[in-house]
């Protein structure tokens, strides 16, 4: 039996057939700092309310796959220095040892599938790791999208990845890869990154649509909708690229690897930039809670 456990919040929406969206909880416990990763935890959590939908953290805590965490657990995850970084790969083996653990964007699809949760926002997926042909770096979130129902809204991949490669895996593994109100398939912080997405969906409701259909279809796996960050907060590509660099150059040279290359760059580029990358994760989180509630809000009952 899967230790599954959803808030009252989350168990009300679920019965009244209410619009729900999932988050994670690894960009609180290992992509942004004391104190303002509460503080964006919470306020996602009420933009989601606002927009009309539920609000769904997912975390395990003392062996159980938690749905929806009280302010008291999102507090104590925030603070918590010890809390492993779970995907696919250790899920299971965090809950059968009774941990505690945040999960990334592939464990909190699969806690997502697992509750009926369809839409899952977040800021960026993990991908292929520039110097992949040499480490194999490559996030088990892409994987997942793959394989696992959700639509996940996202401002695109970080780009601290090979974003060229990120794509050529996803269009492989049958991903729907959308964005949103461009062309351009957005770089997290940045607007642009010089690709074209391979397909571009401005509504939610074709959005919700394309979901639908994608299920009625027996296709397997996900949507990636790439949702640019506001004009008013990114950090364009030209300012981040020799500081996304420099931070690259330095987790080689301290032999960072696994689990700890995405937490290392966040957090370089995060001191590198006085703060200002964390200003524009924090707007991009927000701005796709937002659209995440309006495609959830389509894909419920009407
Ligand atoms: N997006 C952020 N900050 C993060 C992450 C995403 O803005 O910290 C996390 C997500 O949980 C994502 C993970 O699934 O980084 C990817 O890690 P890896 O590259 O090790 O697969
Ligand atoms: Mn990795």
């Amino acid at each position: 039996m899967i230790p599954l456990v959803l808030s009252d919040e989350v168990a009300a929406a679920r019965q009244a057939a209410r619009p729900i969206v999932a988050l994670e909880s690894t960009i609180i416990t290992h992509g942004m700092p004391w104190p303002r990763n509460l503080e964006t935890a919470r306020q996602v959590e009420s933009v989601i309310r606002a927009g009309g939908a539920v609000p769904a953290t997912m975390a395990v805590i003392a062996g159980r796959l938690r749905v929806g965490l009280p302010d008291a657990d999102l507090e104590h995850l925030a603070r918590a220095q010890d809390v492993r970084k779970l995907s696919r790969a250790d899920l299971a083996v965090c809950l059968a040892q009774g941990g505690t653990g945040a999960t990334t964007v592939a464990a909190t699809m699969i806690a997502a599938r697992l509750a009926g949760i369809e839409v899952f926002a977040t800021g960026g997926i993990g991908g292929v790791h520039r110097g992949a042909t040499e480490t194999w770096d490559v996030s088990a979130d892409l994987h997942e999208l793959a394989q696992t129902p959700v639509t996940v809204v996202a401002a695109g991949a970080k780009a601290i990845l090979d974003l060229p490669r990120t794509l050529e895996v996803l269009e492989t593994l049958g991903v729907a890869v959308i964005a949103v109100g461009q062309d351009e398939f957005p770089a997290f912080w940045s607007r642009r990154s010089g690709l074209t997405a391979p397909l571009r969906i401005d509504d939610p409701a074709t959005i919700a649509a394309a979901h639908r259909t994608r299920a009625a279809l027996g296709i397997p796996g996900g949507q990636l909708v790439a949702n640019p960050i506001p004009a008013a907060d990114e950090i364009p590509s030209d300012v981040l690229a020799p500081i996304i660099a420099e931070a690259q150059a330095r987790a080689e040279a301290a032999g960072i690897a696994g689990k700890q290359v995405t937490p290392f760059l966040l957090s370089r580029i995060f001191e590198s930039t006085a703060g200002r990358s964390l200003d524009a994760n924090i707007a991009l989180v927000v701005n796709n809670a937002r659209l995440a509630a309006q495609i959830a809000c389509h894909l419920a009952p009407a």
